[in-house]
C-alpha cells in the first residue's frame, strides 16, 4: 500500500481547508486472478469484486447478469391485492381514474407507468403532477382542486401521499377512492387511504425496501394485469423505472439492479418510446450508445427535472407519455429551453451564494445563504455544488415575500436531518433526510436560523475544528507492475453504477503522450498505460497544464469511451499529480 495522496480543496473565510485522503484498498493479485479467469474478466476486476465482498464464482455470475426472474416476489406487499382489485373494478366500469404524482423524476415516471398501464388496459384515465409554484410538494389543497374538478372516483397518488392525511381525508369524503403508491417516510399516524403501498409501512411484509415509487407503480401495474387477466408486455417500462430509480438516488442493488439494467438496455435501444429517443436526441446521444446510469443522472434525469423547477412539470409528463415522435420533439425542445435557461439561472445562484458565503469572516461549520434573488426551483441544485466546494452543511435560501424557501445538503455520512430538525423552533415547515431536506422559513428569522444551523453542525460534527480529512477508498492500482487495465465491455457488467453500487475507483500510473486544453478549461491527456493508449478528463483541470510532468499518477474512474468506441477506455480524472 503506498502513500495515501492528500488533495486540497477550496475552503471557506475563517476555516480550516477540507482535504481528501485517497486511500487504497489492500490488493489481492493472486486470488483477484483466480476469481478473474473463474469468472472470465481481467484481473483487476477479480480485484474490484473483491472489494465488495464478491468471493464466489456464483455471487460474481448472479452480480454481473442480474436476472428479473430473481425479483422479490410482491405477494407479501401490503395493500397490494386492494389496490388492484379497485383499479380493476374501475376499469371494468369504466370510472374515472385520476392518477397523480410529484413534479420530480420518480413522481413523473411513476405517472407515466400506472396511467400508460391503465389506460392500455382500458381505464378511463387521467394524469396530473404536482407543481412547485401552485401548491408545492404532493397533494396540496391547490393539487386536491384540480384532482377534484377531474371528477375521478378513484385517485391513484405516486411518489407522494403518505404523509397528505387532511388531503386524503377530504378525498374519500367527497366519495373519491384514494390510493396512495409512495416510498416516502410513514408517519404514525394511519392513513385513512383505502389502499396504501409503501414499502416503509412497518407493516409491509415486502423484505426489499429500496423500491421507489416508479418500481412501485409497475408492480402496480403487473397486479392490476393479473386482476383483469389481461395480456400486456410490460417490459417496454423498464425504461421509465430506470429513469425514476436513478434519479431518486434509490439503491442500486438487489432487485433495483435488474430492474434498472434491463432498463438501461430499454433506454438505449432503437425501439425506445418516442419521449426517450426525443430526450436522448436533446441530450445528444448518438444512437446505439449504451447508457449509463451516470449518464441517467447526470444527462436525462436533469431535462426531465429542468420543467418542474421552473415551470410547469406536466410538459414532463406529456414528453414521456407521448404517442409520435413528431409530438414528443416538439416537448423535447420546449424542456431543452428551460434547461438552458435552468443552467443559468443555477450559475447565478451560485455564484451569488458562494460571494455572500465568502464574504461572511466567522469560522462556520454549517454556512447559510439567502437572498430574494434566488430561485426556489435551484436552491437544492446550488447548495449541492456548494457542498462539494467546501466539504461541509449548506442551506441556500429563496426569499419570496414573507417566507424563505430554504433546501440543505450535506456531505456523506452527516447528520444533515438531525442539524435541521434541531433548529425546528424557527422554521415553519421542514422535511427530508440525511442527503437533501427542505425547509420553510420566515423572514424574520433567517438570521437566528444561520447562527442556529452553524452552532447544530458544530455539535454534530465529531472533528470540532480540526480540517475535515474525507477517506476515500481506491479500488486498485493500474500500471507498472501493477494490474493491467480492464476491457471496456467489462466495465458495463457493473452497470448499474451509482448509489448503493459505487463506480470503482482506480490509481493510474502512466507516461503521457499528450496534453491539451478543451474549451479553455479543462485538461484532455494521451496517456500510456501498460502498452495501452487511454485518453483521460479532467473536468476544469486546464491549470495543470503549464506544469505537467511526463510520469503521471492519477485517481479516477474507468469509463468505456463511447466517443472512440470500440474497446477504448476513458479515465475520469478525480486527483492527479506528478511521480
Ligand atoms: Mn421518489
Amino acid at each position: 500500500v503506498g502513500e495515501p495522496s492528500v488533495a486540497p480543496e477550496p475552503g471557506v473565510a475563517g476555516l480550516t481547508k477540507a482535504r481528501t485522503r485517497y486511500v487504497l484498498l489492500p490488493q489481492d493479485p493472486a486470488r483477484a486472478a483466480e476469481l478473474a479467469r473463474a469468472c472470465g474478466l481481467s484481473p483487476v476486476l477479480g480485484q474490484v469484486l473483491l472489494n465488495r465482498g464478491l468471493h464466489a464464482e456464483q455471487a460474481v455470475q448472479r452480480f454481473l447478469a442480474p436476472k428479473l426472474a430473481d425479483l422479490t416476489s410482491p405477494a407479501s406487499m401490503i395493500d397490494r391485492a386492494a389496490a388492484a382489485e379497485r383499479l380493476a373494478r374501475a376499469i371494468r366500469q369504466r370510472e374515472r381514474i385520476v392518477v397523480f404524482g410529484d413534479y420530480d423524476v420518480d413522481g413523473t415516471t411513476s405517472t407515466a407507468i400506472l396511467a400508460d398501464i391503465l389506460e392500455a388496459l382500458g381505464g378511463d384515465v387521467r394524469a396530473m403532477v404536482a407543481s412547485r409554484f401552485e401548491g408545492g410538494y404532493g397533494l396540496s389543497d391547490r393539487a386536491l382542486e384540480r384532482v377534484m374538478a377531474l371528477e375521478p372516483r378513484v385517485l391513484v397518488t405516486c411518489d407522494c401521499g403518505s404523509s397528505d392525511h387532511a388531503r386524503v381525508a377530504r378525498a374519500r369524503a367527497a366519495g373519491v377512492d384514494v390510493l396512495v403508491v409512495d416510498h416516502h417516510l410513514v408517519p404514525t399516524e394511519p392513513l385513512p387511504a383505502l389502499a396504501f403501498l409503501n414499502p416503509h409501512r412497518p407493516d409491509c411484509g415486502f423484505p426489499f425496501k429500496g423500491l421507489c415509487s416508479a418500481g412501485l407503480a409497475l408492480s402496480v401495474g403487473a397486479a392490476v394485469r393479473a386482476e383483469l387477466g389481461a395480456t400486456l408486455d410490460l417490459r417496454g417500462f423498464l425504461d421509465l423505472v430506470a429513469l425514476g430509480t436513478i434519479a431518486d438516488v434509490a439503491p442500486l442493488a438487489q432487485d433495483n439492479r435488474a430492474l434498472v439494467r434491463a432498463g438501461l438496455a430499454q433506454l438505449s435501444s432503437d425501439r425506445a418510446r418516442p419521449g426517450v429517443v426525443a430526450l436522448r436526441e436533446a441530450a445528444r446521444i448518438r444512437p446505439g450508445t449504451p447508457l449509463s446510469a451516470v449518464d441517467v443522472a447526470f444527462r436525462l434525469a436533469p431535462r426531465l427535472n429542468a420543467a418542474g423547477r421552473l415551470a410547469d412539470p406536466q410538459l414532463t409528463l406529456d414528453l414521456l407519455r407521448s404517442r409520435s415522435l413528431e409530438e414528443a420533439r416538439g416537448v423535447a425542445a420546449q424542456i431543452e429551453r428551460i434547461n438552458e435557461e435552468r443552467k443559468s439561472v443555477e450559475r447565478g445562484v451560485t455564484e451569488a451564494a458562494l460571494a455572500q458565503l465568502e464574504a461572511d469572516a466567522a469560522p462556520r461549520h454549517g454556512l447559510l445563504a439567502a437572498s430574494t434573488a434566488f430561485h426556489r426551483g435551484v436552491v437544492g441544485i446550488s447548495a449541492a455544488r456548494l457542498v462539494d466546494r467546501f466539504s461541509r452543511p449548506v442551506l441556500v435560501v429563496a426569499v419570496e415575500g414573507e417566507h424563505g424557501h430554504g433546501s440543505g445538503r450535506a456531505p456523506d455520512g452527516f447528520p444533515l436531518y438531525a442539524a435541521i430538525a434541531s433548529c425546528r423552533d424557527l422554521l415553519e415547515k421542514f422535511g427530508g433526510h440525511d442527503a437533501a431536506a427542505g425547509l420553510t422559513v420566515h423572514v424574520s428569522h433567517i438570521a437566528a436560523l444561520r447562527e442556529a444551523f452553524d452552532e447544530a453542525c458544530k455539535k454534530l460534527s465529531n472533528e470540532g475544528a480540526a480540517p475535515i480529512v474525507r477517506d476515500v477508498n481506491v479500488d486498485a492500482r493500474i500500471g507498472e507492475g501493477a494490474y493491467g487495465l480492464p476491457r471496456a465491455t467489462e466495465l458495463f457488467q457493473l452497470e448499474p453504477q451509482g448509489e448503493g453500487n459505487p463506480e470503482p475507483l482506480f490509481e493510474i500510473r502512466g507516461e503521457r503522450v499528450r496534453a491539451d486544453v478543451v474549451a479553455g478549461a479543462h485538461l484532455k491527456l494521451g496517456l500510456r498505460v501498460g502498452g495501452r493508449d487511454v485518453s483521460a478528463f479532467g473536468f476544469e483541470l486546464a491549470e495543470r497544464y503549464a506544469t505537467l510532468g511526463t510520469r503521471l499518477r492519477l485517481v479516477g474512474q474507468l469509463r468505456p469511451d463511447t466517443y472512440r468506441g470500440g474497446d477504448a477506455i476513458e479515465a475520469r480524472i478525480v486527483h492527479l499529480e506528478d511521480v
